[in-house]
């Protein structure tokens, strides 16, 4: 039993002997529709993968920035984005773009960091002291929405606009 055929070994063997040696090939062949498939695989997630565009409206002044962040899941809403991006406020309209987004449940949530400290300014009743918004334009009773309200689904959606809200 020769596992390991060359060309010279099959063509000088006894019929027996070329049997054993194709099926030697083949064992070894049947890794490779594995490895084209895990490519694949790669291939169709980056293709369904797809860029989100959030247009945030109602921009009240040119201080500051507006900070944009993206939540992939319910537990993570909206303390910790997922993704961040941030941009100067010009009054009127701002608009960032989350590149290659995997198809899935995302929430947004947007504060007009005004003084540029990095947090959304709360008065002493935890109300918002700087504009905000969350996608959807969904709001909460006494505090955020729900993950579920905020909800968009890649790839259905494409692009998005919120509207900020100055208390
Ligand atoms: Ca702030």
């Amino acid at each position: 039993m020769a596992p390991n055929c060359s060309t010279h070994e099959f063509f000088g063997r006894t019929v027996n002997g070329i049997r054993q040696c194709k099926f030697d090939i083949m064992k070894k062949s049947s890794v490779f529709p594995l490895t084209l498939f895990g490519l694949f695989l790669n291939i169709n997630t980056d293709v369904s993968a797809q860029d989100l565009e959030v247009i945030i409206k109602n921009v009240k002044t040119d201080q500051g920035v507006l900070m944009v962040g993206l939540f992939n899941s319910e537990k993570t809403f909206p303390k910790k984005a997922w993704k961040g991006e941030r941009l100067v406020a010009k009054v009127g309209e701002g608009k960032v773009v989350f590149r290659n987004i995997p198809p899935g449940d995302y929430a947004i949530s947007v504060f007009h960091d005004e003084d540029n400290d990095g947090k959304l300014d709360t008065n002493f009743m935890g109300t918002p002291k700087e504009g905000f918004g969350f996608s959807n334009d969904a709001m909460g009773m006494f505090g955020p929405p729900s993950f579920e309200k905020a909800k968009i689904i890649i790839p259905a959606t494409k692009s998005t606009s919120l509207t900020l809200k100055y208390l």
